[in-house]
């Protein structure tokens, strides 16, 4: 057990369950009309799947011959789905339809759908239920994607570095593509299907233009062959002065005709080699990136000279709204939404603006970033981090489930109570037939993907919650503990409670209370809330916690920044009240005095080491939880993930030590009682450096 089967484990279940499953999944009947390579990898997958899991290969068979079949078809492949009338109409391209049924007197199951990718996608699930021990009689599942791009974004570059990537090199071997073509790319092709990702960007937004050129193109290519007939399509970063780089043009201006022919030409190369290419994702004007404001034009102008090269050939723009300028030093967290609002209504119809779950930077906690909601004529589409570059890279254990839960469930109030950020990115709130959501993969080549056991669950849960942006964060869990490791009831219990606390738990020790980018320079990965010397002040950890001898917090009310105005009335109204924001963003909105009372009783100084304090105790306490589970799970996962819970605990500490050994400073106050001194001097933390971290 070394992690590299993700969840596409199937050993054989346990023997009673096995017994039940056994006369239900007896003979697979998948009708192939042609030489479908999609309808191949359901086979390939079913027979390995309940081969696996029950012990017993199913037999193959052109049509139902009797009871226990699995029937995987659309209504044009059989007649038999056909005679059945089922309701497939709502299901779209990509949903599908489980349900235990007869068939000329024979009792089976049918998975259908209205395409082959429907099937995939209803295979994958039938395997779930398996893995997850749940019941076939009287199934009946009918299910459809509630958002349409689902895509990774891969921050991986050609040399095969990652930025902010933790788990080894990139997956992908661009020296010795297209030529060699790892299992791995098959493998990582199955492992989405499974969760529904349907796209990958390739490679970095920091893009480099030689991923637009025909050597690269051909790799590519090559890629999307093996992920094809796993319904992913292919995208790429474009970096926005390729016409110059690769180009040989003086300029990239978007109102260049020149400029504009080499874009459409470059569009008609790109689907010479992939002909079902998905489109580009941009990073302009951002972090000293090029784009349209370099020639004075503004991102709708930029998006638009893009989406026009793609667009006679179905593609999209994913055009990224993470900008943030020297310029506007009063407040980084409202420059996306300045500069990006008052485009509304500008962008082609196939651009879709790609925004960060908030309005800073994939920080532990952040409240739902002010532009969902505010532009109700173009098409938003989430990006969440996977990858943990700001919550302890791969080491610590942090579930994201609950925070992808906590932001797509937030009310915008855009449209009156009940305008969620779920709602807003599924487009069902403004009418929108694009929509998508992106996660930056944490995915390497090490051997069990992520970095560890628990990494996986994140990668799981964003393509889980992408599928069905409704789902609870526990109830993913609770699939992913049973097929990752058992459905045994006590790791059930102890597993679902270290995820779902273990995300709080960072956020309480590296950033309580709604402070956020207290970490050191570089390496995002220690404390550094002392950093106050680089060049741009909004790279400084000091530039937003704001601490001095009175107070601490960023005051974004309207006596402040007033970043809250950026939100509906309702929600400016909470974030701006620091009775009703609530004390999980109560700094990110507000600037109080030390002694501000909480409702917990304690003051503001108090409740922050308790804070830092509780943090700790969690890290620990996950530690010990895990512990206890050692009978429950095999040696290997079991020791690396110990390994790593101890490295956690004590960076908790570290994390705690130097951040309270830093405010106490500034505050000059006691420390509460029976809560311990910080175990160096200040001067001890602020001396450590990190010049090797990975992930640069
Ligand atoms: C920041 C990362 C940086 C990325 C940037 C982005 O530190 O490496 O390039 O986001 O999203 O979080 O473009």
């Amino acid at each position: 057990e070394d992690g590299y089967d993700l969840w596409l484990r199937y050993p054989p279940l346990e023997k009673d369950i096995r017994d039940q499953y056994r006369p239900q999944l007896q003979r697979l009947v998948i009708p192939k009309s042609e030489q479908s390579p999609t309808l191949k990898a359901i086979e390939r997958e079913l027979v390995r799947g309940v081969g696996g899991l029950l012990e017993r290969r199913p037999v193959i068979e052109e049509r139902i011959s009797g009871d226990g079949f699995v029937l995987v078809a659309t209504p044009q492949s059989s007649r038999d789905v056909r005679a059945q009338n089922f309701p497939l109409k709502a299901l779209g391209e990509e949903g599908y339809l489980i349900r235990a049924t007869t068939i000329r007197g024979h009792k089976g199951t049918v998975v259908t759908a209205n395409s082959e990718r429907g099937l995939l996608y209803g295979s994958f699930h039938l395997l779930r239920l398996l893995q997850t021990r749940s019941a076939l009689e009287g199934v009946n599942i009918e299910t459809r994607p509630q958002i349409g791009l689902r895509v990774l974004n891969h921050w991986d570059n050609l040399d095969r570095s990652v930025e902010r990537g933790y788990a080894g090199q990139s997956i992908w071997d661009w020296w010795n593509l297209p030529d060699i073509l790892d299992p791995r790319y098959t493998d990582y092709a199955r492992a989405n299907a499974a969760i529904g990702v349907n796209g990958t960007v390739l490679n970095n937004v920091n893009a480099s233009a030689d991923s637009l050129t025909p050597r690269y193109l051909a790799k590519a290519a090559a890629l999307a062959d093996v992920f094809r007939p796993y319904g992913i399509r292919v995208y790429l970063s474009a970096r926005f002065s390729a016409p110059v780089e690769i180009g040989g043009l003086d300029t990239a201006d978007p109102k260049s005709s020149a400029v504009q022919r080499w874009w459409n030409e470059k569009a008609e190369e790109i689907y010479r080699y992939i002909p079902d290419f998905g489109g580009f994702l941009v990073k302009a004007n951002s972090e000293g990136q090029p784009g349209p404001q370099d020639y004075g034009r503004n991102h709708a102008e930029g998006a638009n000279l893009l989406a026009r090269a793609l667009k006679p050939h179905g593609g999209v723009v994913m055009w990224r709204a993470f900008v943030y300028q020297q310029d506007n030093p009063e407040d980084r967290a409202k420059q996306a939404y300045s500069d990006f609002v008052p485009l509304d209504g500008q962008f082609d119809d196939n651009v879709i603006v790609q925004v960060k779950n908030g309005p800073i930077d994939f920080q532990p906690r952040e409240p739902f970033h002010p532009m969902f909601g505010a532009m109700p004529k173009t098409p938003l589409m989430m990006e969440f981090q996977i990858t943990k570059e700001y919550l302890g890279f791969a080491s610590h254990l942090a579930y994201l489930g609950p925070m992808y839960e906590e932001v797509l469930r937030a009310d915008t109030f855009a449209a009156g109570p009940g305008s969620t950020v779920a709602k807003v990115i599924d487009g069902s709130l403004h009418g929108h037939r694009l929509t998508g959501i992106a996660g930056v993969a944490n995915i390497g080549s090490d051997r069990d993907w992520s970095g560890s056991t628990f990494n996986q669950a994140n990668w799981y849960v964003f393509g889980r919650m992408a599928w069905d942006p409704r789902l609870s964060a526990e109830e993913v869990a609770r699939d992913w503990l049973k097929i990752t490791f058992s459905d045994n009831p006590v790791l059930l219990e102890t597993g679902l409670d270290m995820m779902l606390a273990s995300h709080q738990a960072v956020v309480d020790y590296m950033t309580p209370l709604g402070l956020a980018h207290l970490m050191a320079t570089g390496h995002h990965y220690g404390p550094g809330p002392w950093v106050s010397d680089l060049a741009r002040p909004e790279w400084n950890p000091a530039y937003y916690h704001r601490a001095d001898k009175y107070g601490i917090g960023f005051d974004r009310t309207r006596e402040g920044s007033n970043a809250v105005a950026q939100y509906a009335p309702a929600v400016a109204a909470r974030f701006a009240s620091r009775n009703d924001v609530g004390d999980g963003l109560l700094l990110w909105f507000h600037h109080l005095p030390w002694d501000h009372p909480m409702p917990s009783g304690r003051d503001l100084w108090q409740e922050l080491v308790h804070r830092y304090d509780r943090g700790v105790a969690s890290a620990q306490a996950l530690q010990n939880q895990w512990r206890s589970l050692e009978p429950l799970i095999d040696p290997e996962r079991f020791d690396k993930t110990a390994r790593l819970l101890a490295v956690q605990a004590r960076e908790a500490k570290w994390w705690r030590d130097a951040s309270i050994a830093y405010f106490q400073s500034v505050s000059k106050r006691e420390l509460p009682r029976g809560s311990a001194k910080p175990e160096h001097s200040l001067a001890y933390y602020q001396q450590l450096q990190f010049p090797w971290a990975p992930g640069h």
